[in-house]
């Protein structure tokens, strides 16, 4: 066979039936190969969304999401997408089309080093020098993409290669030398935290996304109700913790509840599962109790104790590692802890102010009706900007629901591509899209897409016809009104704009239009467009 159909073989072999992906001259043997064959393929409208597609279908179906592109400008219309999982540890396969081997290095058409380019931000890339070598590389691309700390891997096909002739023979094994993720905790390192949470007076668990990625939700939760110890979720741990338990305590970071960071500098020790820590993660902390302990659980020991100092590192995977917590049978009396943690909530009130948001939509409104209507295991995907942070701070988690978003790059326009790919992955699950109208607009094609598949997501899109966030960090930074470069001069018609994909799209201009209408929405069967109109100086928080 050739090194076309062995691409083919090797997803069939890894159990791929979807990919996204858009073609050019130097994919068209895979893509002939894909033609022949049952895996469904998604013709996105630019290679970005493709990763955004593979990437929220990633987090919806816990497999490796995997997306197709040609060489030169399709291979770096990835870039965004690939750099947006690699900071958020998605678990993508992205092949590339690649000129054919005797022009690499010629400057030839449509000829880009994406191996260079990518090499920052995939957990590993290939450039393939022979059709014979496609298994192998094939096998190790998916096994690196979800093992350990999961990430993107790129593997790039010169077109020659891909119509080489090879016996075809998938490796059952994978041995890679010099990677060999930790899985287990150090029994010595799980006895020191033992012993540590046992003394601790105000113990807290400092949840983040690695929790989600680890399928250990389960676990901390169970963790968390019989120690008796507070929670507190970084941006991406959301959905890691129910909103409705005594002991969910908030978010922490620039964003988060004041509460929340003010409990953080209180505790005596905090246990640290799946977050990087991030400046965002950090930034508002006030002063750390000088005699913290800190236990961090990472599955990369790279990120243990490189922006806090950590007393108990344990390497390994989040779901072990809270199993073997939970067989130590830790149940501390946290009573007083949780009375403090009482107190300091009424000393830092959220405010719940504007909520009438001057006779046009509340953000917070919206986001406290899709509260109480939607499933317990729906899943909404919020965007970069105001519309993330209403999203993150309003949404209640309840049973399954998950709150999934660019966290780590903050990447505008991704939501939109993430919930089609997630909805795609589980079609019986409800997904609603929150987005701006600046983010929006950075994926405006995919509607397209999301209506050639019928893919039933519901947009909820926050129009304030202004890049809100940046406008408020204008109003803060250089005095309110200051504004530079955050207003389109025409006001789009999100509506129109739907329509003429085919996509039913509504505009509201009230909190009471908007429940007539999501009503409906839920109710429709296929996509939908409830555009909301809201007070440009509707804040943040
Ligand atoms: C690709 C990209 N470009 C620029 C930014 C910087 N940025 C962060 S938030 C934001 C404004 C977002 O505006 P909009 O989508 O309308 O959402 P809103 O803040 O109004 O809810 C911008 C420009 C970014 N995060 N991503």
């Amino acid at each position: 066979m050739i090194g076309a159909k062995a691409i083919i073989r090797c997803l069939e072999e890894e159990g791929v039936t979807t990919v996204f992906g858009y073609p050019g001259g130097a994919v068209l043997p895979l893509y002939d190969e894909l033609r022949k064959s049952d895996i469904n393929h998604v013709l996105i409208r630019n290679e970005q969304n493709a990763v955004h597609f593979a990437s929220g279908y990633a987090r919806g179906s816990k497999r490796v999401g995997v997306c197709i592109a040609t060489s030169g400008p399709g291979a770096t219309n990835l870039i965004t997408g690939i750099a947006t999982a690699y900071m958020d540890s998605i678990p993508v396969v992205i092949i590339t089309g690649q000129v054919s081997s005797e022009l690499i290095g010629s400057d030839a058409f449509q000829e880009a080093d994406i191996l260079g380019a990518t090499q920052p931000f995939t957990k590993h890339n290939y450039l393939v020098k022979s059709a014979a070598e496609i298994p192998k590389i094939m096998k190790e691309a998916f096994y690196i993409a979800s093992t350990g700390r999961p990430g993107p891997v790129l593997v790039d096909v010169p077109v020659d290669i891909q119509k080489e002739a090879l016996r075809f023979s998938y490796p059952k094994e994978v041995s890679i030398t010099g990677y060999k993720p930790t899985y287990e905790g150090h029994r010595g390192q799980i006895k020191r935290a033992v012993q540590a949470i046992k003394k601790s007076v105000k113990p807290l668990i400092y949840a983040g996304g690695g929790v989600i990625a680890a399928d250990a939700i389960e676990e901390l939760r169970n963790f968390a109700a019989s120690s008796r110890i507070p929670v507190v979720n970084s941006l991406m741990g959301i959905g890691s913790f129910p909103h409705d338990s005594e002991l969910y305590v908030g978010i922490v970071g620039s964003h988060g509840h004041s509460y929340s960071n003010r409990i953080m500098s209180c505790a005596d020790l905090i246990i640290i599962v799946g977050v990087r820590l991030s400046d965002r993660a950090t930034k508002k902390l006030e002063q750390m109790n000088p005699d913290l302990e800190v236990v961090h659980i990472d599955i990369d020991p790279a990120e243990i104790g490189k922006n806090i100092a950590t007393t108990i590192p344990v390497v390994g995977h989040a779901k072990n590692i809270l199993a073997d917590l939970n067989e130590n049978e830790i149940a501390l009396d946290t009573g007083e802890w949780l009375e403090e943690i009482k107190e300091i909530k009424l000393e830092y009130p959220v405010l719940f102010n504007m909520d009438n948001s001057m006779g046009l939509v509340s953000p917070k409104h919206v986001l406290g009706m899709l509260s109480e209507i939607l499933d317990d295991s729906a899943a909404v995907t919020a965007d970069v900007g105001q519309n993330q942070i209403w999203a993150a701070r309003n949404y209640q988690i309840m049973g399954t629901r998950g709150y999934y978003t660019s966290g780590g790059l903050g990447t505008m326009g991704y939501s939109l591509p993430a919930a089609a790919g997630m909805k795609m992955a589980d079609e019986s699950r409800q997904v609603i899209s929150i987005m701006g109208d600046g983010s929006i607009q950075m994926c405006l094609g995919e509607l397209g897409t999301v209506s050639e598949h019928n893919v039933g997501i519901k947009i909820i899109l926050f129009n304030n016809n202004r890049l809100g966030m940046v406008r408020e960090l204008q109003d803060n930074a250089y005095g309110k009104g200051k504004h530079s470069a955050v207003v389109f001069d025409i006001s789009t018609d999100f509506v129109k704009i739907a329509e003429a994909y085919g996509i039913k799209g509504v505009r509201v201009k009230t909190n009471n239009e908007f429940d007539a209408e999501i009503e409906k929405a839920m109710a429709h069967d296929g996509p939908y467009m409830i555009e909301c109109i809201v007070h440009p100086d509707y804040a943040t928080i």
